[in-house]
């Protein structure tokens, strides 16, 4: 098979769709495949631009004229703009708002025509998709996308039953890599940045927004306090970081908890846990369980939306209702007080990670799916003549 040249939109966001576009596209460069990230800024893990990996920034239109800077056109314009210099096959859209509608444009407007495929990765279809004036462009963008694939089979169903029950939808897992991952990279230096050597250590990490329920987080950590000596530790940053300051310091905890801030990686501290606590309101996948999986650290968390299909009940971690701080507070007593079911637990989590969410596997049924895009759409084009012309003019 050729290879392909694609065109990754993203969120450059630290977590999330964003980390999961970044890793995906650093995946199909070492396969072979030329890579070019359009975004506002360029993906923190996409370090510099290499022989097959590229970086397109989008620049905002400012003009007095405009009370703001038209961002999805520059996106637009941009896709436009790399889709005819590069001669892309495909241009795969992360997170639906605003992306897959602007490639849906800008494949009109090209001269150059190119597949593309959208990657739903939530919320832009549970929580701001559901936005009345958002609503239709998601649907009609949806629709028009070649192919579509989204992050776990909870999130396919309710596509189907919230935008369109037509459209083939495929479910790509998130994928993680257990090099990057592991329990290897615990280091008592950087737990000693977070914590004493006598307390075991509770792990909480999101961009600290309503969904993330920091409010169990904490309750959940307080009820804990009562039977083990630990310190909450929080990675990341997010509005409710306030909010998580004054309840702390009203059940008199503060003096037991840490915040690290927003931290680009993740996995030099996530191995020094003994738990995580992610107890979010939605979540149509969890990277972050699936990070602590990887790195041998047992989960608490909600048993909502596609949690289920990362996490396996009393094997690797263990799920709640996202108000139940007691039930997660006990669960986290348990592991914590027991030195051999903390480890089998997490040990149990990475080999979980490696069966079912390895990145060659996952990055080859991405490979597939732009195939199938590219043989859907029968684009005709003398694609090998011109990449022929412009070698041989170099
Ligand atoms: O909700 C977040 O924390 C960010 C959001 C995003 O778009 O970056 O995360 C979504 O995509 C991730 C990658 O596929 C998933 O692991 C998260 O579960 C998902 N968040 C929600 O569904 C709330």
């Amino acid at each position: 098979m050729s290879k392909l040249r694609i065109g990754i939109v993203c969120h450059p966001s630290i977590g999330g769709s964003g980390l999961v576009a970044t890793e995906l596209g650093l995946g199909l460069a070492k396969l072979g495949h030329e890579v070019h990230f359009i975004s506002s800024v360029r993906p923190f893990k996409l370090i510099e631009d290499s022989q097959r990996l590229f970086f397109h920034s989008v620049e905002a239109i400012n003009y007095p004229l405009f009370s703001d800077p038209l961002y999805t056109f520059a996106l637009t314009a941009k896709i436009v703009e790399v889709a005819e210099q590069y001669q892309l096959d495909v241009v795969h859209a992360h997170y639906s708002i605003p992306h897959s509608l602007c490639a849906y444009l800008a494949g009109e407007i090209s001269i150059h025509k190119f597949s593309t495929v959208t990657t739903i990765h939530g919320t832009d279809v549970t929580l701001v998709g559901q936005d009345k004036p958002l609503y239709p462009l998601n649907k009609f963008s949806i629709q028009k996308s070649t192919k579509v694939t989204t992050v776990s089979a909870y999130q396919r169903n309710y596509i189907y039953s919230h935008f369109e029950k037509d459209k083939t939808i495929e479910v790509i897992h998130n994928f993680i890599d257990l090099s990057v991952f592991t329990p290897a990279n615990a280091d008592i230096n950087i737990r000693r940045q977070m914590a004493m050597d006598d307390e075991k250590v509770v792990m909480h990490v999101s961009n600290f927004r309503a969904l993330k329920n920091t409010d169990t987080v904490v309750r959940a950590f307080y009820l804990l306090l009562r039977k083990v000596n630990a310190r909450l530790v929080l990675l990341g940053s997010g509005p409710y970081i306030d909010k998580i300051k004054q309840q702390c310091e009203k059940l008199d905890i503060l003096q037991h908890v840490t915040f690290m801030g927003a931290v680009t990686h993740v996995e030099t501290y996530l191995p020094n846990a003994d738990c995580v606590i992610q107890p979010s309101y939605t979540e149509s996948f969890s990277m972050v369980l699936l990070e602590a999986m990887a790195c041998e650290v047992p989960t608490v968390s909600s048993n909502v939306d596609g949690v289920p299909e990362v996490v396996e009940e009393g094997v690797c971690g263990f799920m709640f209702d996202p108000d139940d701080a007691l039930g997660m507070a006990k669960a986290m007593a348990g592991i914590l007080s027991d030195q051999d079911k903390q480890q089998q637990m997490g040990q149990a989590g990475r080999r979980r990670a490696r069966a079912l969410f390895s990145p060659a596997q996952k990055i080859a049924q991405y490979v597939d799916c732009y195939y199938d895009a590219i043989a859907e759409d029968d684009i005709v084009y003398p694609r090998d003549l011109a990449i022929d012309l412009q070698v041989n003019s170099k």
